[in-house]
């Protein structure tokens, strides 16, 4: 079975663009491995869970890892001199690291801080964007994105435009390939919302839910399951594994007219996966891959995983 280091060389051999990235996820993959070292054998020791009190750009109260995360990843990607710069969920602003560099890396350093304290996956979300198409560009430009899972194997998903690739870090300290086929089957009869949100809910996402909640006696003719981890990580392995539609739709609270979810280092980089897996991502209509970011920490509505479900959802917003 072969390890990222292979896995690498492969995407290395494509062009300097690819090598550069495959730099990157290198510097990527050591720094989720201290991470997850952090995770695993300090946890609730080092107060990972304690606010800090201090809010990211965001207004989100950032956690203790939130920052441990950010500063571990800044510093793995300034020892890599085709990284121009570093995008992150906890900083305000691009982080300028390289003046020749290829490639920007944006990130959700700690994806599902509300988990930190609460022993449930949490993970690192990445997006690998040429440098010459600047800090704001559409997912569909991304030359690799992935995310890893702090769970109870510290796992990786990655793709540079290819087949999606699973690796799970091993004793040995390496991160190896599980061999398995990475598509998500394009049915499914499970789906994954805040339900506690329903009242602020629009009508479309709102009678979705309901036909789905209706199982088998209602239109859609058969039972739903629903499962909701808060870690958009977590919820999404569980969709690339055995299929499943995640939704974190617009709704009507305040500061969620356009959902929760950041389209640069969240919404891109699962949706470059999902397409790459056979599955479908969307804002409800729109692919998320075609969509131009209006700014570093834009919000969007985020609906993602199998194909078929992901266009049944569209219908009901038609
Ligand atoms: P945090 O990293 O701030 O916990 O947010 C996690 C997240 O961005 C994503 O991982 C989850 O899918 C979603 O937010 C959970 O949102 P709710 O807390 O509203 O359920």
């Amino acid at each position: 079975m072969s390890n990222l280091s292979s896995v690498l060389a492969c995407e290395a051999a494509r062009g300097p663009l690819q090598a550069a990235a495959a730099a990157a996820v290198a510097a990527l993959a050591d720094a989720a491995t201290s991470i997850a070292g952090l995770i695993r054998h300090q946890g609730d020791a080092a107060g990972l869970g304690a606010v800090r009190g201090t809010e990211n750009a965001d207004g989100d109260t950032q956690k203790a890892l939130d920052v441990m995360a950010d500063d571990i990843i800044a510093s793995a990607l300034g020892k890599v001199d085709v990284v121009a710069s570093y995008l992150s969920e906890e900083q305000d602003a691009a982080i300028p690291l390289h003046a020749g560099g290829s490639v920007i890396v944006a990130s959700d350093p700690l994806d599902g801080s509300s988990n930190i304290d609460t022993n449930v996956s949490i993970g690192t979300i990445f997006s690998i964007l040429p440098a010459s198409g600047g800090v704001l560009q559409p997912g569909r430009n991304q030359l690799a994105a992935g995310f890893f899972v702090y769970g109870p194997q510290t796992t990786l998903l990655v793709s540079f435009g290819g087949p999606v690739i699973a690796l799970q870090l091993a004793a040995d300290g390496a991160f190896h390939d599980m061999g398995w086929q990475v598509r998500i089957s394009d049915v499914t009869s499970e789906f994954a919302i805040n339900a506690s949100n329903q009242r602020h809910w629009h009508k479309d996402v709102a009678a979705y839910i309901g036909d789905c909640l209706a199982g088998k006696d209602g239109p859609r003719g058969r039972n739903f399951n629903m499962r909701w981890v808060g870690s958009l990580v977590a919820d999404g392995w569980r969709i690339f594994r055995r299929g499943g539609i995640f939704l974190y739709p617009a709704d009507h609270r305040d500061g969620y007219g356009a959902g929760r979810l950041r389209l640069v280092y969240e919404a891109n980089p699962v949706a470059f996966l999902v397409e790459a897996a056979g599955g479908k991502a969307t804002d409800g209509a729109v692919p998320i891959l075609d969509l131009a970011p209006a700014d570093l920490h834009s919000r969007v509505p985020l609906v993602f995983g199998s194909a078929k479900e992901v266009d049944e959802f569209a219908a009901y917003g038609s």
